[in-house]
């Protein structure tokens, strides 16, 4: 009999890449989507007809309950947020519904419907914030600093608490960034290969960015999905940080991304204030000893790769 798994957000980008993942250790994958006036279905469009769609919304604890009571999963990957920091500021509320209390009515759905289940929480690097050390790891104190940070450190800590007083199989991964070419168009790493592309065929003439000294660990999502099953298939549940252990700058990123395409970017990168944040996270980088210890996970992609490898998906984007 083949496993089932739940993946929530299977619509977005780590989504779409576990759910490949998963097919192709023969899993049946079911992946729990919101209602929409029109169908976001792009990033699984390919796998479309091997995985199961069930409506289900992390505002909405029924939904949940009855999600779980008919895919029945072995395991459950909760990947579903409102994902994006800046918006954080600007929905700080709905933010906190979603990211931070979503975390419980998925946690009180397993608990009440599939106890025996093993639960994946999507943690987030963004936690460490205003940094307490360097490099991060499991036992690096918490300082978010954005609403977003706010409401994972929350969803953090329930998982942890669920799994200490109720026996769940629950696991917190704490992701540093990881990109990709199916990355959102607002992240900066994605933002940067598109506009690259567009500046390369002459169809803009300028990249406006906010801070340009912001430094961030940056991965390859096809990787870390491959760790959050690892994981899940440990004698024992425990909370992992999955990084790279390298840290690079947002200026960094433009030069290797102008550079792949034979361009100065100083000639078209302009600073925006619009794009800077009320408190920023100046500097992450991940300490993953203890996943490369335990789970035997290691990245596969450098950062100049990940971002010759998005560059040049947007510029066949546009041929
Ligand atoms: P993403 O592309 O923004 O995807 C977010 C997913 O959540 C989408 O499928 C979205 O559905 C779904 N969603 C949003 N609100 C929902 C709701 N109320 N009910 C049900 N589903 C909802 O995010 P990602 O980059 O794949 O990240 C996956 C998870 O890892 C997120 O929790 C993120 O916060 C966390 N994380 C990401 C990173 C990273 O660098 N990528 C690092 C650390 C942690 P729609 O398609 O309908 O909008
Ligand atoms: O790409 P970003 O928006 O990612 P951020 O804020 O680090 O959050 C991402 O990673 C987290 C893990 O640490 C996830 F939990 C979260 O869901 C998300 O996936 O911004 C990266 C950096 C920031 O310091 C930002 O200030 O880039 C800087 N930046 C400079 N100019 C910009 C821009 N960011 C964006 N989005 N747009 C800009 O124009």
């Amino acid at each position: 009999m083949p496993r089932r798994a739940l993946i929530t957000g299977i619509t977005g980008q780590d989504g779409s890449y576990l759910a490949e993942f998963l097919l192709a250790k023969r899993y049946e994958v079911f992946g729990m989507v919101r209602r929409s006036s029109s169908e976001k279905v792009d990033r699984i469009q390919h796998i479309r007809d091997r995985i199961t769609l069930v409506q289900g919304d992390l505002h909405d604890q029924s939904s949940l309950i009855s999600c779980l009571k008919s895919v029945r999963p072995e395991e459950i990957y909760n990947l579903a947020s409102q994902s994006f920091v800046p918006t954080s500021w600007n929905q700080p509320i709905l933010t906190g519904d979603i990211t931070g209390l979503g975390v419980t009515r998925m946690l009180e759905a397993v608990r009440s419907v599939a106890p025996q289940a093993r639960f994946y929480q999507a943690s987030s690097s963004e936690m460490f914030g205003q940094v307490r050390a360097m490099p991060q790891n499991e036992t690096t104190p918490f300082y978010p600093r954005s609403p977003y940070g706010v409401a994972k450190t929350y969803g953090h800590f329930i998982t942890v608490n669920y799994r200490e007083s109720y026996r769940l199989f629950a696991c917190s991964g704490i992701l540093f960034n990881h990109e990709s070419p199916r990355r959102g168009l607002e992240f900066v790493t994605r933002k940067v290969s598109y506009e690259v592309a567009r500046v390369k065929l002459g169809l803009t003439k300028e990249l406006r960015l906010g801070n340009l000294e912001a430094k961030r660990d940056w991965g390859y999502a096809g990787d870390y999905v491959k760790a959050m099953w690892m994981m899940l298939q440990q004698p024992r549940p425990s909370d992992y940080v999955v990084a790279t252990g390298e840290s690079h700058s947002v200026k960094e990123l433009v030069q290797i991304a102008f550079a792949h395409v034979g361009l100065d970017w100083q000639r078209f990168v302009k600073v925006d204030r619009q794009f800077t944040r009320p408190a920023e996270v100046d500097m992450l980088v991940g300490d993953a000893s203890k996943a490369r210890r335990e789970l035997g996970w290691s990245p596969t992609v450098r950062f100049p790769e990940l971002v010759k490898m998005m560059v040049e998906a947007d510029l066949a984007l546009f041929h």
